[in-house]
């Protein structure tokens, strides 16, 4: 009974330190998501044994409709969409402390324009509970979700083969955060950085040259130039066929070669190839990914390295 009641009161002043002191923060979690329909998620942290999170989301209701929300963490949701505001009320039947990886709720949502787009997004007035008793804060924060239209996937729609490069093309507005996509193979996953831009400007699509387009080490796509009459960018992403283990646009005995001495004699290759030289998606390039190839190169097998 004592401890109980050293707990409570330990809990109490926790609370209220952190109530005053804490800056917990509550974060939409995705920078860039698909037009049409999907989710994004929600997000907090620095938050301590919570049994209820409460907070009010604004965005663009003329680009942007909220179909619904679903609790990803224990606990139960309400929630109240109305002309570009959300509001939700997460109520926990035991304490939780959320973490800023793990989302709080998934939120659905439909764009209502076929283009792309840029949302600002403003999550207001949070409120929590802890020990049973309400905690405010005054606490605003805004990031811009931006919406992309997706003009091609040939990963997704499975036409990603021997024939035809892993590719994804996309259009978005122009000063989004653009990271180049990856394309995951079994346990394996690469960037897809070779790039090209295009913009939309004064009514026509027009090519922006490579020297203004970089991608660094961990994607991040940079344009430079004049974007000030570009009304949306379109990019495309490609990577290799699948096979092509050293990268020279074609799949032959070549690849197959050069996977059967890295698989035989350790002769490295490096990551990229030996993403694109896994065939089977096994996670290795292997004497496995050697035989297909090789059959793949002799007619045997069709493209998707499948029996003919
Ligand atoms: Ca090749
Ligand atoms: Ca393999």
């Amino acid at each position: 009974m004592t401890m109980t009641k050293i707990c409570l009161l330990s809990v109490c002043v926790l609370a209220m330190v952190c109530g005053v002191a804490c800056a917990a923060d509550i974060a939409v979690q995705e920078s860039m998501v698909d037009n049409g329909e999907g989710v994004f998620t929600i997000g907090a942290s620095d938050l301590e044994a919570v049994e209820g999170v409460g907070f009010r989301l604004s965005y663009d209701p003329d680009y942007l409709e909220i179909t619904g929300v679903t609790n990803v963490s224990a606990g139960y949701v309400n929630y109240h969409a109305h002309d570009g505001n959300l509001s939700v009320a997460l109520i926990f039947p035991e304490a939780l402390t959320p973490t800023a990886e793990e989302p709080l709720v998934s939120v659905a949502y439909a764009t209502l324009s076929d283009e792309p787009g840029s949302v600002r997004m403003t999550l207001h007035d949070a409120e929590y509970s802890v020990g049973y008793q309400n905690l405010t804060f005054t606490h605003e924060s805004a990031a811009d979700i931006s919406f992309r239209k997706v003009a091609a996937d040939t990963v997704k729609d499975g036409n990603w083969s021997a024939l035809t490069p892993a590719c994804l093309q996309y259009e978005v507005v122009p000063g989004v955060t653009i990271q180049a996509p990856t394309v995951s193979h079994g346990e394996r996953s690469v960037f897809l950085s070779d790039v090209t831009v295009r913009k939309y400007a004064g009514g026509s699509w027009v090519d922006v040259p490579r020297s203004d387009v970089s991608v660094t080490e961990d994607g991040r796509v940079t344009i430079s130039g004049d974007l000030r009459d570009t009304a949306k960018l379109n990019l495309t992403f490609t990577g290799k066929a699948l096979g092509d283990a050293n990268g020279n646009e074609v799949v032959n005995a070549a690849d197959a070669r050069d996977i059967a001495r890295h698989a035989a004699l350790s002769t490295p290759i490096d990551d990229v190839g030996a993403f694109y030289g896994d065939v089977n998606g096994n996670g290795t390039p292997d004497l496995a990914d050697v035989r297909d190839i090789a059959r793949y190169a002799v007619g045997l097998l069709d493209e998707h390295f499948h029996q003919r």
